[in-house]
Parts: structure tokens; sequence; C-alpha cells
């Protein structure tokens, strides 16, 4: 695990994107479930920022990411992955790796509308641009409890400026933020 006093782990998540991004486009097309799972797997540090109340957030996320990082070992591709799940009529089965791969995948998306949205917010507050990705991300997704659980969480959020210290963007964040958002943008689509 990085360290958050000298690292930037927005850009880090920002070069593994682009990285993949760069496999996506170029001519083999195949993404490799080694390479996805470790770029997945840089985006945890950030729950690290958003306080206790997404402590489970983070159990949840991690927990398939590893799932991810473990099926690396056995599967090459991601393409193959799904194949493997299609075949075994287990795409949906709870703990499947196509299963986890979509909650990650559910989970990125989370985090590329709430930098969109801290980009076009005003203000200090984060529960405006949380809010609104957690609405759009994830909340189709969970039942009443989690989601009234996430509303609850939304107010320990910390404020912009403090999330920004913590990850060591303070002035020139924007650029990073909105390579990230690109780069996210393609790996979810
Ligand atoms: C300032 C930023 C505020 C961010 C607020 C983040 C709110 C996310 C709350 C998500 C709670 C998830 C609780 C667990 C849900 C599980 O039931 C489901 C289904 O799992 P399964 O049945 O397949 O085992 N899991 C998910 O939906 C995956 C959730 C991933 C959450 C990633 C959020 C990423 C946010 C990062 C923000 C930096």
């Amino acid at each position: 695990m990085g360290d958050l006093e000298t690292e930037k782990p927005l850009r880090k998540i920002a070069e593994a994107f682009k990285e993949l991004e760069a496999t996506i486009n170029s001519q083999a097309q195949e993404v490799e479930v080694a390479s996805f799972s470790h770029a997945c797997s840089l985006v945890s540090p950030l729950f690290g920022c958003l306080g206790i109340a997404f402590k489970f957030a983070e159990m949840d996320y991690v927990a398939k990411v590893r799932d991810l990082v473990e099926a690396s070992k056995s599967i090459d591709t991601l393409q193959s992955l799904l194949e493997r799940d299609i075949k075994g009529n287990s795409v949906r089965k709870p703990g499947s790796h196509t299963r986890n791969l979509l909650r990650v995948r559910r989970g990125l998306d989370m985090v590329k509308i709430l930098f969109e949205q801290i980009l076009v917010t005003k203000g200090g507050s984060l529960k405006g641009p949380a809010s609104k990705a957690y609405e759009l991300a994830l909340a189709p997704h969970h039942g009443w409890t989690i989601r009234k659980a996430v509303a609850a969480g939304m107010y320990a959020l910390p404020i912009r400026e403090q999330l920004f210290n913590t990850l060591n963007e303070d002035g020139e964040c924007f650029g990073p933020f909105q390579m990230l958002n690109e780069i996210l943008y393609l790996a979810s689509s």
C-alpha cells in the first residue's frame, strides 16, 4: 500500500488506466485480467479519504478486486473470464468472477461520475457530487437498506479541500481529474 504523504494516488490511477486504454486501442484489444485488476486496486486508497462511513463500501470493493487478482493467476484476459462463466452458467452466481467484474466496473463508474461532478460543482461540500454519482452509478442496483445507509454516510464526508489535501492534489488537481475521467470512461464503455 502506497504512502499518501508522498504519492499522488489519482495520477497513479490515471496512468494505469491510460495503459489499459492503449491496450484496448491496440490491435490486440484483449485486456489482461492482471493489468485490469491491478489498475482497479489502485482505486482502493481513495476509500481511506472518505471516512469511516464508507468502510463497508471499501471492504466490498477490495474483496471483489482481490477475487479478480486471484483469477488473473489462471485466466489471461477479461474476455476469457467472461466466456468461462457464460459456459459454466455462472455469470449471475454470487461470487463469480464475472459478477464481481460487473460490480467493480460499477464502482469505477461511481468514481468517474464523482470526479465529473466535483469538476462542475462549486462549494466545499462533497455531498452533492457524491450523492449524484451514487444515484447514477450504484443506487439503481441497491436495495432500500443500502441506499439509506449510503444516504446517511453522505453527511460524514470530508469537505473538498480535505479530500484534495489527502490526495496531494491541492492546486493543480484539475488536470489529473480530467484525465482520470476520460480514461475511466473508456475503461467502462
Ligand atoms: C466522496 C465520495 C463518496 C463516495 C460514496 C461511495 C458510496 C458507495 C457505497 C457502496 C456500498 C456498497 C455496499 C455493498 C453492496 C453489495 O451488496 C453489492 C453487491 O455485491 P454482491 O451481491 O455481488 O456480492 N456490491 C456492489 O454494489 C459493489 C459496490 C462497489 C462500491 C464502489 C464505490 C466506489 C466509490 C469510490 C469513491 C472514491
